[in-house]
């Protein structure tokens, strides 16, 4: 017996290992390198270009700090945009309030969401059952250029990172567009990286200052994700007037009443107050 490991480089002299059941699919799409794996800790997982992107068991983590941070703030959020996302698992959660109306999401391939179906129905099992969904398969980048004005109330970038296909998604011309597709009481949440390697820290600066420099409110926090670099990762809110702490809408939130194993509005206070280094490394931005 051979044993196989999945080894993903989170700094030139650390690496990420899981001990790997099954390689189960292995294919280059015009975009990028694409692998699913089985494994006994995280379950099936897979990977774009050899860098974690789901595994079946932390994904909850990942999927509600991304939708009900927002909706927690804006109750009354109706149309959504979600850029990236093919394994479904942020469509799957916000589909989740019945009183949302359209939600439009804009993958760049194609091959990520048909193999997720295949592979991870967890997270894939709403992406062509719920008529509220819309698919798009093109650059996300491209789709704000060409969006008309106001019309998203949320949009969620649940992007790759700053390389390959998704570097467009940290671009000024990028932010700027979804500020123009967002009403007045749009909310932007976006890929923040991690704070604590240097090279992801980095991006982490680099998509804090242009985002601080495009919306009037522009803030950051942290969840635990125990399979990305460092465990240690960020998302971005950004909005032209809610404040993510001030305006928590906590009752009405609650009066939802769905059940998430990671998110509650406690955790919602909490995730907004950062570490020293990070809260330094931001500022200064
Ligand atoms: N739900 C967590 C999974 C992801 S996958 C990110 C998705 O973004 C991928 O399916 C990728 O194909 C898509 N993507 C990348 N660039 C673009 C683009 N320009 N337009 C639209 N979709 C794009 C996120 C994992 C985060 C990993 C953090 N290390």
């Amino acid at each position: 017996m051979i044993d196989l490991w999945y080894t993903e480089n989170h700094q030139e002299d650390t690496r990420f290992s899981i001990k790997v059941k099954e390689h189960l699919h292995s294919e280059k799409s015009p975009f990028q390198q694409i692998d699913f794996f089985e494994s006994d800790t995280f379950g099936r997982f897979f990977t774009l270009d050899g860098l974690m992107m789901v595994t079946q068991k932390d994904e909850f983590i990942y999927h509600d700090m991304i939708t009900h941070i927002p909706m927690a703030v804006n109750p009354s959020i109706k149309r959504v945009l979600i850029i990236g996302g093919g394994d479904g698992g942020t469509a799957r959660e916000i589909l989740r309030y019945n009183h949302i109306e359209k939600v439009d999401m804009v993958e760049i391939d194609e091959r990520v969401v048909r193999l997720c179906q295949q592979y991870l129905p967890q997270t894939a099992c709403q992406l062509d059952q719920d008529p509220r969904l819309t698919l798009y398969f093109e650059d996300g980048l491209k789709f704000v250029q060409e969006a008309n004005d106001e019309i998203y109330d949320l949009i969620l970038v649940d992007s790759t990172d700053p390389i390959g296909p998704g570097e467009g998604l940290f671009t000024y011309d990028f932010y700027n567009n979804c500020k123009r597709v967002l009403s007045d009481a749009g909310i932007l949440i976006n890929q923040h990286e991690s704070p604590y390697y240097e090279s992801y820290a980095h991006e982490m600066k680099r998509a804090h200052s242009k985002i601080k420099a495009t919306f009037p409110i522009a803030k950051v926090y942290q969840f635990h994700m125990p399979t990305y670099p460092s465990g240690h990762w960020l998302f971005g809110f950004a909005s032209k007037k809610y404040d993510p702490l001030a305006d928590l809408q906590k009752e009405a939130w609650m009066n939802f009443g769905l059940r998430t194993r990671y998110y509650n509005t406690d955790l919602h206070m909490g995730a907004f107050m950062l570490p020293t280094y990070v809260k330094e490394s931001l500022e200064n931005a």
